[in-house]
């Protein structure tokens, strides 16, 4: 089998930094030291060799509000690549009624164009025996070990307290870990009406129909459920102190709970919103939506003190026309933004070039930490011997401005437009293919592999069914006071 060798370079991991070389063969690293040859060198003077990033977080090809996600496996894992990103976990969403195992066949189709490795999430859209049912099926032979709820999207995604608290008991019965998007969906519904019924229907008012209290209060809501059902709990996209102080506190008391901020609400704030162009606010239209500087001091302290754990991007791109679905409307603008290219540059450039985190810490966030949380370390985010090798040659000198005109996303926008990042990868390995030379990408549909996840073993009880679960419990009494006299 022909091998490579990674020379001349820093090999960083989330907890040490030191010279070495890298070895790979069969896709995985077969040794780390110092001289090693091989049958292929890849120059890495200059450069750090990393954990390739994992994004955990994705919305590739989706159908959403009346359209689909524009980045499909293709595009969206190009991208990936181009920006150091070796693996992505995108999210199969059942429509209303529908099975979780169509869902999952749906998106076992869409990511055969995968140009690197990927996993699933199940999204819990509806609640019923099948659902409870399937979900089995899901943990235990289809290796997805995270279900997520959706607390927005009221009429549309949105699941009951009810529904969340039989789905979270459920996960904790299948070794499962329950993920929330958690923005109080009967309040944003109330406030998008009201909004609408004052003439306030340009996207600003997407921002002023989510405050972060909307936020604060789900996180909570779910934080609370999920210690009553038994389970940890993985909040996405943590946008502001808020929401971060629920998990702060429930961390502080002993609950297993991860907040994952987006590379987006890290570096960029709510004055995108008030913009004067219409198209230039509208792409912005995420939710949860940007926040003030104040917030985004909060969720970079949270990654220092590792109150928040990961960064991911929420990647769910939509072209301007897309966007343009809700001119008159801001609750008819598809919500997403993109950033799957751009987390690694944008975090290490306005991160690590600043001082706010470490190298290690950068590799901690964005690839480690979120393997561990995943359930998939070592094969994925590990600097070891026996690993996947798949990695990133990070040049810390090289430069470029961000630009849609020279993105692999299929949009015809960039959120980032014009910022300049200093830090980018000189080669992308995925399973040892190198995916990336010095900014051109060597595409190969089809390369990227499923990556099962097993059920985590400190959560898993005694399953019930269906029947169990929606008894009511009684007390059987011996001593009943009489009455009436
Ligand atoms: N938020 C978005 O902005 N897009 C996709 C789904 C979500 O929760
Ligand atoms: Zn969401
Ligand atoms: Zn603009
Ligand atoms: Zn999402």
């Amino acid at each position: 089998m022909a091998s490579k060798v990674i020379k001349g370079g820093t090999v960083v991991t989330a907890d040490l930094t030191y010279k070495a070389d890298v070895k790979i063969e069969g896709g995985k690293i077969v040794e780390i030291g110092p001289n090693l040859s091989g049958d292929e060198t890849l120059d890495a003077t200059g450069c750090y060799i990393m954990p390739g990033g994992i994004d955990p977080h994705t919305h590739l090809e989706m159908p959403f509000m009346g359209t689909y996600s524009a980045d499909n496996f293709d595009s969206g894992t190009r991208a990936a690549l181009a920006g150091g990103t070796t693996m992505v976990v995108d999210f199969a969403l059942p429509s209303p009624d529908q099975s979780l195992l169509e869902a999952l066949q749906m998106w076992d189709n869409k990511s055969s164009m995968a140009h690197c490795d990927y996993s699933f999430h199940m999204a819990i859209t509806w609640w019923g025996e099948k659902v409870f049912n399937e979900m089995e099926t899901i943990v235990r032979e289809k290796g997805i070990n995270t279900f997520k709820h959706f607390m927005a999207y009221k009429g549309a995604l949105m699941v009951q307290d009810d529904e969340m608290y039989a789905s979270f008991k459920r996960c904790a019965e299948l070794g499962a870990m329950p993920m929330v998007h958690a923005e109080n969906g009967d309040v944003v519904a109330d406030l998008s009406a009201q909004l609408l019924a004052e003439g306030n229907n340009g996207p600003e008012a997407h921002a002023y129909s989510r405050p972060t209290q909307v936020e604060g209060e789900a996180t909570n809501r779910a934080i609370m459920i999920a210690d009553m059902a038994g389970v940890p709990l993985y909040v996405v996209h943590t946008s502001c102190e808020e929401a971060h102080e629920a998990i702060r506190r429930a961390r502080q008391a002993g609950k297993r709970v991860f907040g994952e901020p987006l590379i987006q609400h890290l570096t960029l704030d709510e004055s995108e919103y008030s913009n004067p162009d219409w198209d230039h606010a509208a792409r912005r239209v995420m939710s949860p939506p940007f926040r003030n500087k104040a917030h985004q001091d909060s969720l970079w302290a949270g990654l220092a003190a590792g109150s928040l754990q990961v960064v991911a991007t929420d990647h769910c791109a939509f072209t301007t026309d897309q966007k343009r679905f809700g001119l008159g409307d801001f609750t008819k603008i598809p919500n997403g933004t993109g950033g799957l290219e751009d987390r690694m540059p944008m975090l290490w450039t306005y991160g690590v070039n600043t001082g706010r985190i470490t190298m290690n810490e950068f590799v901690a966030v964005t690839s480690t930490n979120i393997a561990k949380i995943m359930n998939m370390y070592p094969k994925k985010g590990a600097m070891l011997v026996g690993a996947d090798a798949d990695l990133v040659v990070w040049d810390p000198e090289k430069t470029k401005t961000i630009s849609a005109a020279s993105q692999q996303s299929a949009i015809d926008y960039n959120v980032f437009e014009g910022k300049t990042v200093k830090g980018l990868p000189r080669f992308t390995l995925t399973r040892g293919r190198v995916a990336l030379v010095d900014g051109e990408i060597k595409p190969q549909q089809g390369h990227g592999e499923f990556v099962k996840r097993e059920p985590y073993p400190a959560v898993s009880k005694a399953l019930s069914t269906w029947k169990e679960l929606t008894a009511p419990r009684k007390v059987e009494r011996t001593g009943i006071p009489a009455t009436g006299v």
